[in-house]
C-alpha cells in the first residue's frame, strides 16, 4: 500500500541545482559539485527504464532491439565507417564503480555514461554491512566510502549534470545492507537515488547479521524503497560467487529470489521494482551455454512478471581480461536470449583489485558491442520446445520446488541453521559445506522487540503497526512533516573529518599537480600509474621477477604484477605489471607535432571518381624494397587504389628518370618515390634528384611530389624540393588525403595535371 506523496517537497531549481553545465572540452569540475550541495534537491525519484523503440534505421542499418540514441556519446570504434553512429540497446547498460574515492567516481561515472552505461552502481570498497550505524563524515583511510549523505547527494548531482550532457536520464544505485540498511534506505529515498540492492538473505548468510533482524530491517527498507520507485535488486548472485562449485547452487538461486521477491512484494513493492539478480553460473572451459541457458530460460519461466538483472560471472575469472571478456559475451549471448532488463558489466578488476577507469569503460563497451551484434536475435532463432533444453528447464524446476517445499517443512531459519544454502551438492544432493547460521545468534541477536500497542512513529512510509490518532491523514502530520515531506528537515552535514575529506583531498591534489602539469592514471586523479605489459623468454617465476626488475629499471616506483599468463612453460610468460611513474610532464612544454589533414574515405573516394586520379610510383635508385610501397598502394592494406586512384607500379630500382618519364607518358597527377636505403644519405639524394630533374624538364608544378620510407619525414622531404614525405606508420589513407588535397590546392593556382579542371 503506497501512501499519497503529493505532500512531498521536492521541487527543484534552487540554489545548488544545476547552474553549472558540462561542456565536453572541460575536465568535471569537483568543485563546482559541491558548491552548495547543502541546498541540492533530487530532480526526481525512482527508477527510469531506456525509452525502448520500435524497430530504428540508423546509419546504413536497421535495428530491432535499441533505445533512443545519445546526445553525444563515445561510438564504437569501427562505427567511423559506418558514419559514427552509436545506438544503445535497449535494456540498462550498468557499470559499477568502486575506486574508494568518490570525487574520481564521478569522473569515472561521467566517462562510462558516454560509453553507454545508464545504471552507475557505487559500491563501497569496505562493506557498508560491516557498519552498526549511518556514518557521517569521511571515513576514508580507514577504508574505501561507507555511504554517507554528502558523498550520495554529490554523486546525484553529478550524474544530473552527466544526464543533461549525454541526454538520457541515468540511474543511481548503491546497496541497503548491514544493521543500519533501514537509515541507509531513508537517506536513500531523500537523496533520489534510483536502485538498491536489498536482501535479508545477503545479510544473514555473508555478514552473519541475526535472521529476525534482518528480515526485520528488510521489510522497513522495503517498504521506503517501494514508496520511492527504489529498483531492488536482490542478493541471489552471490550464492554463484561463493558456492565451491556454483553451478551446483541453480535450484537453490530460485528459492533464494522466490524468498526475496514474495516478501518484497508482501511488504508494498510492484513487480516491475524488483529485479533478480542472475549470474550465469558456468565459466570456462565449462560447456558454459548448456548450464547457463537452461538456468537463464528456468528464471525468465518460473519469475515472468519481474524483471532480470544480468551480472557477469566472475566466481572464476581471475587477471586475464581476454578471458573475462569472452566469459562476458557469451553471458551476454544469455542475456540477449532471454532478454534481460539490466545488464551488468564488471571486469577483471575484481582479479586484479584494480578498478581503473578503462576498464570500466571496456566493460561497457563490451556489452554495448554484443547485445547490437546480437540485436534481433530472437526475431531469427527460437529457443527449443523439446529436447535437451526444455528437459534441463524443468529438472531445475523441480528441485527448485523441491527444496522450497523442504524449506518450508523446517522453516526458514532453520533450514539455515542446518546449512541448506550454499551447499555444493545439487539439491536434493547436500554436501554438508552449506553456510550455517545461527537463528539465535548473528550481530544483533536479540535486538528485535515488539511494538507496544500504543507504538506511534510520526513518519510516512513506515513499515508496519502504527497507532495512528483518529483522522490522521498522514503519519508526519503531528510533527508538521517528516524528511521525506519536508527536506528543510533533513540535516546535511558537511565533513567531520579535518582532515582526511573531499576538500583536503582537492586541495593536496591542486598543490602537488599545479597547473599544466600532466600524470596518467588509472583510478584516482593523477595518481601516476601506467601498466606495462612484457614477454619474458623465461618461465612463470623466473619472467615474474625480471619482470619486476626491468620495471623498476625503467624508473617505475611500487612495481606490481598484476597479471601473468605462462605461454609456453619454457619458451616464456606474457606479465602484465603496474607502477608509478615519479615526474610529471608539463602541457605547455609538449612539442606537438601539427596533424597534417586527413579526409574521411568516403570523402576522397567522391573527389577521386569525379575527378580521376593516377599516379606512377616505385622504389627509386638500387633499391629493392617493396613492400613499403605496395602497402601504400594495395587494396589489401588500405592503399590508395582502394580509393579509386589508379597506381602506375614501376617496381623497385627505378631510375628517377624513368619514373618522371613514365608520368609524363601516363599523363599522372603525381609521381611516388620510395626510398629505404639511407647510407650515405642516399635517401635525401634520391629525393633532391627527383624535384631537380622535373624542373629541369619543365614538369615541376604539372606533378605532385612525394617521396615515402623508414627514414623519410615531411620535413626532410620538402627540404629536398618535394610536396610532401612520409616515414614509419603511413596509411594509404594519409597518402590519399593528401594527394587529393593538393591536387585541388594545385588546381586553384592553376597548376598541376588538367589546369582549372576542378571547378573551387
Ligand atoms: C553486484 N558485484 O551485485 P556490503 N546487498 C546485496 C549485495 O549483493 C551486496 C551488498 C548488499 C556485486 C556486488 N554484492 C556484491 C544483496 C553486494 C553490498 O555493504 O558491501 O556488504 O553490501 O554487482
Amino acid at each position: 500500500m503506497k501512501q499519497d506523496r503529493a505532500c512531498r517537497d521536492r521541487g527543484s531549481g534552487t540554489p545548488g541545482n544545476n547552474r553549472y553545465v558540462l561542456s565536453p572540452d572541460k575536465k568535471l569540475d569537483v568543485g563546482r559539485i559541491l558548491e552548495g550541495l547543502e541546498n541540492y534537491r533530487p530532480r526526481r525519484f525512482g527508477w527510469t527504464w531506456r525509452e525502448k523503440g520500435p524497430s530504428r534505421e540508423l546509419g546504413p542499418f536497421r535495428y530491432l532491439e535499441t533505445s533512443a540514441p545519445l546526445k553525444q556519446s563515445m561510438p564504437l570504434p569501427a562505427a567511423k565507417y559506418f558514419e559514427s553512429i552509436d545506438p544503445q540497446p535497449d535494456c540498462v547498460v550498468t557499470t559499477e564503480i568502486a575506486s574508494g574515492r568518490f570525487e574520481d567516481d564521478l569522473r569515472r561515472m561521467r566517462m562510462a555514461a558516454w560509453h553507454g552505461a545508464d545504471h552507475i552502481m557505487v559500491i563501497r570498497t569496505t562493506g557498508q554491512s560491516h557498519i552498526d550505524g549511518l556514518l557521517e563524515g569521511t571515513p576514508e583511510g580507514v577504508g574505501g566510502i561507507p555511504i554517507t549523505r554528502k558523498q550520495v547527494r554529490a554523486t546525484r548531482k553529478a550524474l544530473d549534470l552527466i544526464e543533461d550532457e549525454v541526454g538520457r536520464p541515468i540511474n543511481f544505485h548503491s546497496y541497503v545492507s548491514g544493521v543500519a540498511g533501514p537509515e541507509i534506505a531513508v537517506m536513500f529515498a531523500e537523496e533520489g537515488v534510483n536502485g538498491a540492492h536489498q536482501d535479508p538473505q545477503y545479510n544473514v548468510l555473508y555478514r552473519n547479521v541475526n535472521m529476525q533482524r534482518s528480515f526485520v530491517d528488510a521489510a522497513v527498507a522495503k517498504r521506503i524503497m517501494a514508496s520511492f520507485g527504489i529498483l531492488q535488486i536482490d542478493g541471489a548472485h552471490n550464492a554463484n560467487a561463493t558456492a565451491r562449485q556454483a553451478w551446483k547452487v541453480m535450484p537453490e538461486l530460485l528459492v533464494q529470489h522466490a524468498i526475496n521477491s514474495a516478501f518484497s512484494e508482501m511488504i508494498g513493492m510492484d513487480k516491475e521494482s524488483i529485479a533478480l539478480s542472475s549470474v550465469p553460473p558456468t565459466a570456462p572451459p565449462a560447456p558454459a551455454l548448456s548450464y547457463d541457458l537452461p538456468y537463464a530460460v528456468c528464471l525468465r519461466w518460473l519469475f515472468s512478471d519481474y524483471k532480470i538483472r544480468a551480472q557477469q560471472n566472475t566466481r572464476y575469472i581471475e587477471s586475464d581480461t581476454r578471458e573475462a571478456t569472452v566469459t562476458h559475451v557469451l553471458n551476454l549471448l544469455v542475456s540477449r536470449l532471454t532478454s534481460a532488463d539490466v545488464q551488468s558489466t564488471i571486469t577483471p578488476d575484481e582479479g586484479r583489485n584494480v578498478p581503473w577507469h578503462y576498464n570500466n569503460v571496456a566493460a561497457v563497451e563490451t556489452a554495448k558491442q554484443a547485445l547490437l551484434g546480437m540485436d534481433g536475435l530472437q526475431d531469427m532463432v527460437e529457443i527449443k520446445k523439446e529436447g535437451s533444453l526444455p528437459e534441463k528447464v524443468r529438472e531445475l524446476a523441480e528441485r527448485a520446488v523441491l527444496f522450497l517445499e523442504e524449506i518450508k517443512q523446517e522453516g526458514y531459519f532453520d533450514a539455515v541453521g542446518q546449512g541448506f544454502f550454499v551447499d555444493s551438492g545439487q539439491y536434493p544432493e547436500r554436501n554438508g559445506d552449506g553456510i550455517a547460521r545461527d537463528p539465535n545468534g548473528g550481530i544483533a541477536a536479540g535486538s528485535i522487540v515488539k511494538r507496544d500497542e500504543d507504538y506511534l512513529a510520526p513518519v510516512c512510509d513506515h513499515f508496519g503497526y502504527n497507532k495512528l490518532p483518529e483522522g490522521t491523514s498522514r503519519p508526519c502530520e503531528m510533527v508538521q512533516g517528516c524528511t521525506f515531506c519536508r527536506r528543510d528537515k533533513i540535516a546535511y552535514i558537511d565533513e567531520l573529518d579535518p582532515e582526511d575529506n573531499v576538500g583536503k583531498r582537492l586541495e593536496a591534489f591542486s598543490h602537488e599537480s599545479g597547473p599544466g602539469s600532466i600524470r596518467p592514471e588509472v583510478e584516482w586523479a593523477g595518481d601516476g600509474y601506467v601498466t606495462l605489459t612484457v614477454f619474458i623468454p623465461e618461465a612463470e617465476e623466473i619472467a615474474e621477477y625480471a619482470s619486476l626488475e626491468i620495471a623498476a629499471r625503467m624508473g617505475l616506483q611500487e612495481p606490481e604484477v598484476i597479471h601473468k599468463r605462462v605461454i609456453h612453460p619454457s619458451e616464456g610468460t606474457l606479465v602484465e605489471l603496474k607502477g608509478v611513474v615519479p615526474f610529471s610532464v608539463n602541457r605547455s612544454t609538449l612539442k606537438i607535432p601539427k596533424k597534417p589533414k586527413v579526409l574521411s574515405e568516403d570523402e576522397i573516394r567522391r573527389e577521386v571518381s569525379e575527378y580521376p586520379m593516377k599516379v606512377v610510383c616505385g622504389t627509386v635508385g638500387e633499391d629493392e624494397h617493396s613492400v613499403g610501397m605496395r602497402e601504400i598502394i594495395d587494396i589489401k592494406h588500405g592503399g590508395i587504389e582502394g580509393f579509386g586512384i589508379k597506381a602506375v607500379y614501376l617496381g623497385t630500382s627505378v631510375p628517377v628518370e624513368k619514373m618522371i618519364d613514365a608520368a609524363i607518358e601516363e599523363d599522372a597527377d603525381a609521381i611516388l618515390v620510395s626510398t629505404i636505403i639511407s647510407h650515405a644519405d642516399i635517401h635525401r639524394k634520391n629525393m633532391e634528384r627527383l624535384a631537380q630533374l622535373c624542373m629541369e624538364k619543365g614538369v615541376r608544378d604539372r606533378f605532385i611530389l612525394v617521396g615515402g620510407g623508414t627514414q623519410v619525414t615531411n620535413n626532410l622531404a620538402l627540404e629536398a624540393g618535394l610536396d610532401a614525405g612520409f616515414g614509419r606508420g603511413t596509411k594509404g589513407l594519409h597518402v590519399a588525403s593528401f594527394l587529393v588535397e593538393k591536387r585541388k590546392a594545385l588546381w586553384a593556382q592553376g597548376k598541376g595535371r588538367k589546369q582549372g579542371f576542378h571547378e573551387n
